[in-house]
This record gives C-alpha cells, structure tokens and sequence, in this order.
C-alpha cells in the first residue's frame, strides 16, 4: 500500500507515517522547502525507512496545485492524507489571507487532481472541532451545526464542505476526520498544552521564571495524537465513506492541565503563571466536548490514553528536553529564548 501526505513534517504527520510504515505501507510525504532544515520531528522515520526505500520525500507546497498534481500522477497513492495547514488558530487572525489560501487551496487542488486522475486514491481531510465555534457546552457530533469563529476554522469548514461535494458528485472516496485537540510530545511549542509542558520542565530545571498565558478558563476535549492517526487510518478502510468525530468526550480547562501538569512536578501552578492580553484572541472558542459514540460504533476506535497519562507523558518528555537545556545554558551553548515565546 502506498500513502501521499501533506503536513509530514507536523505532529500528526509524525504519528502518522510511523503507524503506516510499521504496518508495511510505502509513504510519500511532502515538505516544504525552509531556509532551515524543517523535518526534525520525522528524522528518525528518515533514518529509518528512506534507505530502505519505504518513506520518500518531495518539496511541494499546498498552494502548488500542478506540483501536487504531478506528484499524485507519479506516485499513484492508494491513500492520501491531507494533513498540512497553517494550524495555529490565533496566528490565523494575523495572517488569515495565507491561512485561507493552505486551508482551501490545497484540499480542492488535490481533490481535482484525484477526479482527473486514472486510479482515483482515497482522500482524507483533516477537519477540526473548531468549525463548530464551541458556543455552548453540549457534546458535538458530526450532525452538529458549524458555526467558525477563526479564518482558520472558516478554512476548515470549506475544505470539510468541498470534500462532501467531491464524494457526492463524483462518487470519490472523501472522509472528514473532525478531530477534537489531540495532543503529545511532539505537539507545536505554541499550543497552550505543550507550552505549559515544556515551561514546567524548564522552571523545574531552574531555567525559566513563568509561564505567559491567556484566556486559561477555555475547556477543550483533548487527547493523544498517537491514538488519533490509527483513528484516521481506520476511516480510510470501510467501505463507505462518510465523516467521524474523534474525541475522548472529556473535557477539561486550560487551568485544569496547568494544574495536572505542576503536580508532576509538585509545584503549585498559581506560583508562574502570568495573565497576559497578548495571548487573547479576537474572537474565543469557550467550549470543546466530543462525543465520538459513531466513530466507538462503526470504526471500533476509542482513545486508550487518559487526560492523566496525556498529561504525565507530555511532562516527562519535556523535563528530559529541559535538563538537556541546562547542560548546553550551562556550557554557554545556548541562550534562553523561551522567555519571549509566542
Ligand atoms: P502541525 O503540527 O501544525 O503541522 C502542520 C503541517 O502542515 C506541517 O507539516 C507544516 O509544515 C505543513 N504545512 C503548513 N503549511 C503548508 C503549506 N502551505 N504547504 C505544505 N505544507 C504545509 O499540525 P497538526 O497538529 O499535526 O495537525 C494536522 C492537521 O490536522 C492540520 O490540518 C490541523 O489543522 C488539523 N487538526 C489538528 C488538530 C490538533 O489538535 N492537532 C485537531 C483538528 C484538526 P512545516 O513543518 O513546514 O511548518
Ligand atoms: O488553544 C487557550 C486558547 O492554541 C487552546 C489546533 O490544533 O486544536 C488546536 O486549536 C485554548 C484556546 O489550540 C494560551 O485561547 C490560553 O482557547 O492550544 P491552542 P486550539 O485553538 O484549540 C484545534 C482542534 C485545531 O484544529 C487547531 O489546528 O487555550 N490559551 N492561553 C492559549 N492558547 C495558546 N496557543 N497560547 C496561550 O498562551
């Protein structure tokens, strides 16, 4: 079996294409060409599995539809997983033009290129709980109304629509994964979980003083990214295609993982952190609770790591980064930046 994804180089990527390649698949994945090397995440699955000619690499871009069309066209993918994005949701108010451009551009320009190709692959998109806008605390299916309150999440809504469309009128095999915060150790440093995790291990090393947050009362539904992608995997084998939500149906605040994540360390977290204006965004989803019951039913997926176990990972890999800090601080390798972060 052979998988082309976008966004390889990104949390669900990592995951992802290492669940494919021990499953024996061959896997294809785009990067994007950076003045500095980009592909930290996946380069012990390089090491691994590109000598042996299993993961093959290619610079694209989403928003170059004839190159992912070419690429589509030669490596003739049973399975594609469009993964890339710009995912931030508060960098999307700033730069919401471009987040516009990724999010829709490239899931029709690779729905195009499926239509029009001889052996049409399969298509998943990564579709978001943010397209529901979280505007009350009920639990959300994938019946629940739309209502984006990001050009991300708007983005989001259009790619999920557009897949619809495509599987509708051309009989293409779409599915929508809507994916509830999925989380881990490879989580971006500027999402708020990852943020506190690599802040507690850096104050417990001694080598930051606090943690700069914003709107902490916001609740979400999160999980582990690990058990998310077999979940997206799963989509992609039944005979129908259709959309899942995928959620643990917990949910708990931004203040109740601060208070998870000190106690690993048994620090109290009222201690470091501090509430700036900067972190808000213009416009708050409050409320994120999942209930992936369709997905238990007709996928035999359920989540196998807890909030508890989530949490204690996250941390544990963040005090080894942390102490591996200190030596490089220590010797005048590095120098803290942290401190700024966004
Ligand atoms: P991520 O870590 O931010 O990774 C995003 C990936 O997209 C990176 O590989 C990035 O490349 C790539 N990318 C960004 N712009 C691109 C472009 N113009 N062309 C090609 N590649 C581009 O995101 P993630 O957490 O793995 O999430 C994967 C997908 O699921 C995203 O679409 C996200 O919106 C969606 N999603 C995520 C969650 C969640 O909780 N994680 C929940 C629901 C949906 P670089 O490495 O070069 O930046
Ligand atoms: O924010 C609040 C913030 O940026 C979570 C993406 O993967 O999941 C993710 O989007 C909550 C928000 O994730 C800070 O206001 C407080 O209410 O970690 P986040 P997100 O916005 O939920 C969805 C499902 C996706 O699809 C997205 O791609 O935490 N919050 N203080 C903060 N958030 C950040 N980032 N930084 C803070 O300092």
């Amino acid at each position: 079996m052979k998988a082309f994804i976008t966004g390889i180089s990104g949390q669900d990527g990592y995951y992802l294409s290492k669940f494919l390649l021990e499953k024996g698949y061959e896997v294809h994945g785009i990067i994007r060409r950076s003045s500095s090397i980009n592909t930290s995440r996946i380069d012990p699955l390089i090491a691994e599995y590109e000598k042996i000619e299993k993961l093959f690499l290619y610079h694209s871009d989403l928003l170059d539809a004839s190159s992912l069309s070419s690429l589509i066209n030669k490596i003739e993918p049973d399975e594609i997983y469009n993964l890339a994005a710009q995912s931030h949701v508060k960098v999307s108010f700033e730069n919401p033009i471009y987040t516009t451009q990724v999010g829709t551009l490239g899931s029709i320009s690779l729905l195009e290129a499926i239509r029009h190709s001889e052996n049409p692959s399969k298509f998943y998109q990564a579709s978001s709980s943010e397209m529901f806008g979280g505007v009350d605390n009920k639990s959300l299916n994938d019946e629940s109304i739309f209502i984006p309150k990001s050009p991300y999440a708007v983005s989001k809504v259009f790619a999920h629509q557009i897949t619809t469309v495509y599987r509708e009128s051309y009989g293409l095999y779409g599915v929508n994964g809507i994916l509830f915060n999925h989380e881990s150790p490879k989580r971006g440093e500027t999402f708020v979980t990852r943020k506190i995790t690599r802040a507690v291990g850096r104050i417990s090393e001694g080598i930051q003083e606090k943690v700069s947050l914003g709107n902490i009362e916001a609740i979400r539904d999160w999980g582990f990214a690990g058990d998310y992608v077999e979940g997206m995997w799963m989509m992609m084998q039944q005979d129908t295609p259709d959309d899942w939500v995928l959620a643990t149906g917990e949910a708990h605040s931004v203040k109740e993982f601060l208070e998870e994540a000190f106690n690993q360390v048994n620090l109290n977290w009222e201690d470091y952190v501090e509430i700036s204006e900067r972190h808000f965004r213009p416009n708050e989803v409050e409320h994120l609770l999942g209930d992936a019951s369709k997905a238990k039913k007709e996928l035999g997926w359920s989540p196998k790591t807890t909030f508890k176990d989530l949490v204690k990972m996250m941390v544990e890999e963040d005090l080894k980064l942390a102490k591996q800090e200190k030596v490089l601080l220590d010797n005048q390798l590095i120098k803290p930046t942290w401190e700024n972060s966004i």
